[in-house]
């Protein structure tokens, strides 16, 4: 994936039309559109091989399965077009092992901890652990909270260069530029951006306060 503007569009959008003027009045401003289920689900999988003619694509479809379907999920999304896909990690090394095979060139995404409250329920405790067996693992990257920009931090100690994708800044109440000051290297972005009345500016004004916030880590 590119690291120009560090931002990455959450396209949660249900409407199929809708969805693709989005990614494309978006696309100056993000590095990558990642796609979820309400988007697959209202308007198909051939969304991953249309987006991709758009942008990179990451398919956030949080696999938590036994290696064996694991391997056939990472595989269908990226033989669709997928430039990475997003797994939970608690699942354990088998299956982490199994998703970075089955990517091939493509990368693979391993989620320590979630963004929302409930995340300090169960994934809070455990991030660090997952996070060093993603290392181990080979995975490309994790997925840490914006939310709870310490928490980043800490997941940044152990990964060293790996990659953090961090949701939950604005409509989760998060900051951009938090996330970045902690170690992010790019933030996700979804109802701020597709649902305001104005999507490119509002990617033009998280991409700027990006920016802003990197050059003052310098
Ligand atoms: O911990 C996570 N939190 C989170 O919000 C892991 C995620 N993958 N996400 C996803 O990021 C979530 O499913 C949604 O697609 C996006 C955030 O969207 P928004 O809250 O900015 O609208």
């Amino acid at each position: 994936m590119k690291r120009r503007t560090r931002l990455i569009l959450a396209l949660d959008e249900t409407d199929r039309g809708r969805a693709i003027s989005v990614a494309e009045a978006v696309s100056p401003y993000v590095d990558a559109v990642k796609i979820n289920w309400p988007l697959v689900l209202s308007a198909g999988p051939g969304m991953i091989s249309e987006l991709a003619g758009i942008s990179d694509v990451i398919c956030d479809f949080k696999v938590a399965d036994i290696p064996n379907t694991v391997r056939l999920i990472v595989e269908q999304s990226v033989s669709r077009g997928a430039s990475a896909v997003i797994v939970h990690a608690f699942t354990g090394r088998d299956s982490l092992e199994t998703a970075v095979a089955a990517a091939g060139d493509a990368d693979i995404y391993a989620v320590t901890e979630m963004s929302h409250p409930g995340g300090s329920t169960f994934t809070s405790a455990h991030a660090e652990e997952m996070a060093a067996m993603g290392v181990e693992c080979g995975v490309a990257g994790f997925i840490a909270p914006a939310t709870r920009p310490e928490r980043i931090a800490a997941v940044r100690s152990l990964v060293g260069d790996l990659k953090i994708l961090s949701p939950g800044a604005g409509a989760q109440g998060g900051s951009a530029a938090a996330a970045v000051s902690a170690g992010a290297d790019y933030v996700i972005v979804g109802r701020a951006i597709y649902g305001s009345e104005d999507p490119e500016g509002s990617a033009a004004s998280f991409a700027r306060e990006i920016s802003t916030a990197s050059r003052g880590a310098l």
